[in-house]
């Protein structure tokens, strides 16, 4: 069990809030046992980037001690983290307790010991039949910015768990990456059965990835195979996958619940601001851009509400004030931004037949919102964003819980002069 989490000094508060703004978060290792790690800079992404993130340029989560994308040679080989050497074992999870009586049985397991692993040729060769492709953004439930956004490629969890045969007793899936071999290191996650077995209409399945942007998925970025899980945060989506061990164990046993996350919540509809300016010369027009996310909840619109203010006042919320429409970016032109030999029509949540998108933004995906101020009078202002759901809840409702997702609204100040 992990120890309580110690009390911050206010010095270690305001350098970890000052860190945390700044987005410097480069590992999310929250645990309070372990020292603080130095934080490296990360850089915000850009509403003027490309709507597929470059695999080597997502912003990086990672655990791991070494990390395992800084393996090489031998130890790349031994880790079996590389394309012949990757295996994916599915197993049964022997646990019983007081409350869970009877533990998950298998017709078959897929082991390394009885050579019957999955390894990468045979889930390519499932992906001929059952492959699925899709948009997506990252984001960490502890970072306040999106990572990066994908065209993912693999294989529903489903299917690969139908190898299988039938099971019995198997409430909850485990799954875990590479971590190098030490328990302290495991990073593992979970799904219901039925959230792995089960996808309502419109909705996208878990899978097993294998390519991201029309190529393999680079080490760095998880591969060659990471678990995908559309509707969650990054920690649900598993890089370097290796291991699924299904259980009777109903509870939600992910490592990020341990570090007093919310294991079960849901991808946030949030706006996001980044790389701003903070003077705009008086003459010219001022223009603001940022990036949303579409989240589990849909996006309805991004709104903004712009005031002068005074630079000695804290930045607060108003809430007597209207707030504005801005726009959002449409589809781009898919034939400049997929890989190449790839249709539109074969990504789910477009139209099979004519590529139009089911509904804009996909859900899961972010894109771009502007707006367009005009020229502004010499002073100094202050410029809130928020994303209103399909509900009709602003961001940051209903779940304004940090530990259920960050997704705060967000504010900018700068001066016109
Ligand atoms: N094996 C493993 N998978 C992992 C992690 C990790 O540390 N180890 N971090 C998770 C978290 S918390 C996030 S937010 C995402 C980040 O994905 P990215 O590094 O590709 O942007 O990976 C997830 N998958
Ligand atoms: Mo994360």
């Amino acid at each position: 069990m992990d120890a309580p989490p110690p009390r911050l000094t206010r010095r270690e508060f305001v350098r970890a809030t000052v860190a945390a703004t700044a987005g410097v978060i480069a590992s999310d290792d929250t645990r309070a046992a372990e020292p603080p790690k130095p934080a490296k800079p990360v850089r915000k992404r850009r509403s003027d980037e490309p709507y597929l993130t470059p695999a080597n340029d997502f912003q990086d989560v990672s655990r791991g001690n070494p990390k395992p994308f800084t393996l090489t040679g031998d130890a790349l080989f031994q880790a079996r983290l590389t394309p012949e050497t990757w295996r994916l074992e599915v197993v049964a999870d022997a646990f019983t307790d007081a409350v869970v009586k009877e533990p998950a049985q298998l017709a078959r397991e897929l082991t390394l010991a009885a050579g019957t692993a999955l390894d990468l040729a045979a889930l390519e060769k499932l992906g001929q039949t059952h492959g699925a492709k899709f948009i997506k953004a990252m984001q960490c439930l502890n970072i306040a910015e999106p990572l990066g956004q994908g065209l993912w490629e693999g294989v529903p969890l489903r299917d690969v768990l139908a190898l299988c045969g039938p099971l019995r007793n198997v409430r909850r899936i485990y799954y875990s990456g590479f971590h190098n071999d030490d328990p302290k290191q495991l990073f593992q996650s979970s799904l219901s059965y039925t959230q792995a077995m089960e996808t309502p209409p419109g909705e996208l399945p878990a899978f097993v990835a294998y390519r991201l942007n029309g190529e393999p998925i680079p080490l760095l970025r998880g591969g060659p195979v990471r678990m995908i899980v559309p509707w969650a945060h990054g920690f649900k989506s598993i890089k370097w996958l290796q291991r699924i061990s299904l259980t009777n164990d109903f509870r939600a046993n992910d490592t990020y619940a341990n570090a007093n996350n919310d294991p079960e919540s849901h991808l946030k509809t949030a706006a996001y601001l980044s790389g701003l300016p903070d003077h705009y010369p008086a003459a010219e027009p001022v223009s603001i851009s940022g990036l949303v996310i579409s989240g589990l909840s849909g996006l309805q619109r991004v709104e903004y509400l712009l005031r002068t203010m005074d630079p000695a006042q804290p930045a607060g919320l108003p809430e007597d004030q209207q707030w504005s429409p801005c726009e959002l970016a449409g589809p781009p032109d898919w034939e400049t931004v997929l890989p190449p030999r790839t249709s539109i029509k074969e990504v789910l949540g477009f139209d099979p037949r004519t590529g139009a998108p089911r509904s804009w933004p996909l859900r899961y995906s972010m894109v771009t919102w502007s707006v367009s101020l005009g020229r502004l009078a010499r002073g100094h202002y202050e410029f809130h964003v928020r994303a209103v759901d399909e509900n009709g809840f602003a961001q940051p409702e209903p779940r304004p819980i940090l530990k259920a997702g960050r997704n705060g609204v967000e504010v900018h100040r700068f001066e016109v002069s």
